[in-house]
């Protein structure tokens, strides 16, 4: 059976998420984050070298990176679902999407994230301003630009389809799931009514309730 490494507010929620869409048999091993760093605990580290979440072991292999996870889930246990034909409209933008979650938009998110972060961390009173004053010039030159050119992009996207690769739900929606919920819950999604609106229609469904009520604590505000 497959166990999936699973941490606590992080990317692994998609996992699940996927398997209970395909009714799969799953173990989780959960981890809880460090209360202070929030960063994962060192046993994750004698599970796969990078010690990130999430990874999952299956017929003595182990498979780390979401999108590796769940093209592996799609191809091995998928029977048709979560991935097109690579002949069929939508192949082309489920790969798009695929790679965009985590090689473009995740990397925005965790700048702004980071960026926000040195603002509010604790430092002599002298430095505050000046790291202000750059975390503030990297945000509005480059960061926020960027989120705001993504979202309209996305949200016209999500305007004239149901899933990113078309009418069906595939790994793609799986792969955006968590940037687009971290950026409704951190409130970055004002004026982008489609994003909204597909980030609700993703919490209602069964297998992610199912996901959620397995996986425990799921807070990325
Ligand atoms: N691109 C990787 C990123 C993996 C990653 O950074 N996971 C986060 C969870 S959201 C993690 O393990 N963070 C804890 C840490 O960095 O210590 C993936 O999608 O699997």
């Amino acid at each position: 059976m497959i166990i999936v490494h699973h941490l606590e507010d992080s990317r692994s929620q998609r996992v699940l998420w996927c398997l209970e869409e395909l009714g799969v048999d799953y173990d989780i091993k959960h981890y809880k984050r460090d209360a202070a760093t929030r960063l994962a605990p060192e046993s994750l580290k004698k599970v796969h070298p990078l010690g990130k979440s999430p990874v999952i072991e299956d017929r003595g292999q182990i498979i780390a990176e979401t999108g590796a996870i769940i093209e592996y889930i799609a191809d091995t246990y998928g029977r048709g679902a979560m991935k097109p034909d690579a002949a069929a409209p939508g192949y082309r933008d489920y790969i798009y999407w695929m790679h965009f979650a985590e090689g473009s938009l995740m990397p925005q998110l965790l700048l702004k994230l980071f960026f926000t972060r040195i603002k509010e961390t604790k430092m002599p009173f002298f430095a505050k301003p000046i790291a202000a004053g750059i975390a503030n010039k990297v945000l509005k030159s480059y960061v926020d630009p960027n989120l705001k050119t993504q979202m309209s992009f996305i949200n016209s996207q999500l305007a004239d389809r149901a899933w990113f690769a078309g009418d069906d739900l595939t790994g793609a929606d799986i792969m955006m799931s968590f940037p687009l919920e971290a950026a409704q819950a951190r409130g970055a999604l004002g004026g982008f009514s489609a994003i909204n609106a597909y980030v609700d229609k993703i919490h209602e469904r069964p297998a992610y309730q199912r996901a959620l009520s397995r996986g425990g604590p799921y807070s990325l505000s």
